[in-house]
């Protein structure tokens, strides 16, 4: 058969095929889906809760059990219940064994509202209580499905004390996710994982972080660049680092530093900032809901964590159309690419940093140029679309 006949073939069967055996449509079941996460502010619990929102958005009854109403929650919306788990308090307990009573509240809502499956975001401890709600609950099938999402496996997972515990319970889950290439690899390499990781990027609403308007809000005067920083303040994020590349960059033009978020380097960072003399150019924001309301605000956004396994805010950064300024470390060359949506370098080097912050700051056609690229890339790469698929698809194969 020639290639045309045998293309003619093929599309005559096809439709030839649909019309004399009418296949039954799929109808897919919509899902009852638990998902637990830390409530606070951190990354895992922003992708935990947007996630939530886009499966409740398709009409999958989701059911957020957690310590408290997860901070990006803001909105309400139909199919979406919250359960909150605090553990009961007697004399006898040295701490309050929250773990136990989160796995307790995983069983009530995933008996009471008949439960496919509890997602749970980020190994510590979620992963944990969920298979002992599983176990528990046998021979009633829960699924578990695990997203790993950063320091559970490269800092805290690993920590001798609880290093065990988390291989434990990340290949007993019944599924298991990671937010980038570099993280799935670290988890196999650290806990020897050998259950498939499936690498599930994260994802930013375009319509939420969006690039600057002409408003009235403003952090500086309109000679004066904008540099942002946005984190918990722990030691993998370089906190000093950021400092001294604005002070650095400070002393060839008017600029202001903004610090948004709370957390045990902060003293550190504000001591440091009057050290170098640049404190009454920085402004220490502390913990914020409204992070879309801030990343427009900012000419460039500075990330040089020593270790992100993926870097959320340098995506919605990107969305924002602010270019990023980061470090090469672990999952963010996946996100940020090096010339084109912003700058990476290694962690601790300060004078790269400078020397990127100064050619974006001093080239406004550039850092416009970056900064749409940055948005581009995260319409067409990160989308909730593809990304909530992906997850829905891990959570029908367990049925
Ligand atoms: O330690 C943190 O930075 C918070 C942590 C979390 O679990 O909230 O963030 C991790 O998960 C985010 C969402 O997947 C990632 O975007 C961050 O890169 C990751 N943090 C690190 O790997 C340090």
């Amino acid at each position: 058969m020639t290639a045309k006949k045998s293309a003619k073939a093929r599309k005559k069967k096809l439709v030839g095929g649909a019309r004399s055996t009418p296949k039954r449509r799929r109808t897919r079941r919509k899902l009852k889906i638990g998902i637990s996460c830390y409530a606070h502010f951190g990354g895992s619990g922003v992708v935990a809760s947007e996630l939530g929102l886009e499966l409740a958005h398709r009409g999958h009854e989701v059911h957020l059990v957690a310590s408290h109403l997860p901070f990006r929650l803001r909105s309400f919306q139909s199919n979406i219940y919250f359960h909150e788990s605090s553990p009961a308090y007697y004399p006898v307990f040295e701490d309050a064994p929250s773990n136990l009573a989160l796995a307790a509240k995983m069983v009530e809502v995933a008996e009471n509202y008949s439960l496919d499956l509890m997602h749970v975001h980020y190994a510590m401890p979620f992963a944990t209580s969920a298979y002992l709600a599983r176990q528990i609950m046998l021979p009633r099938q829960l699924g578990v499905v695990t997203t790993l999402h950063g320091t559970d496996i490269t800092v805290v997972g690993a920590e001798p004390a609880f290093f065990r515990v988390t291989r434990f319970s990340i290949q007993s889950s019944d599924r298991v996710t990671a937010v980038s290439r570099f993280l799935k690899e670290r988890a196999e390499e650290t806990f020897g994982i050998t259950r498939p990781i499936e690498v599930i990027y994260n994802f930013v609403d375009p319509n939420i972080f969006s690039p600057r308007q002409d408003g009235r809000l403003r952090l500086a005067g309109p000679d004066t660049k904008v540099l942002m920083h946005a984190s918990n303040f722990r030691a993998v994020k370089n906190i000093p680092v950021v400092i001294q590349t604005f002070a650095e960059v400070r002393k060839r033009l008017k600029a202001k530093l903004v610090m948004v978020g709370d957390g045990p380097e902060k003293a550190g960072a504000e001591q440091l900032a009057r050290e170098l003399g640049v404190h009454r150019d920085v402004l220490f924001l502390g913990n914020q809901d409204c992070m879309e309301e801030l990343f427009p605000l900012a000419d460039i956004f500075l990330l040089p964590s020593s270790t992100e396994s993926f870097g959320l805010v340098a995506l919605e950064s990107m969305s924002a159309e602010v270019p990023v300024i980061t470090s090469n470390a672990g999952g963010l060359p996946e996100v940020v690419e090096h010339g084109y949506t912003g700058f990476l370098h290694d962690p601790a080097d300060v004078d790269g940093y400078v020397e990127s912050a100064l050619k974006l700051l001093t080239n406004e056609p550039l850092r416009r140029t970056m900064g749409r690229r940055g948005r581009r890339v995260a319409k067409e790469r990160f989308t909730a679309e593809e990304m909530v698929q992906q997850y829905v698809q891990v959570y029908e194969s367990l049925r």
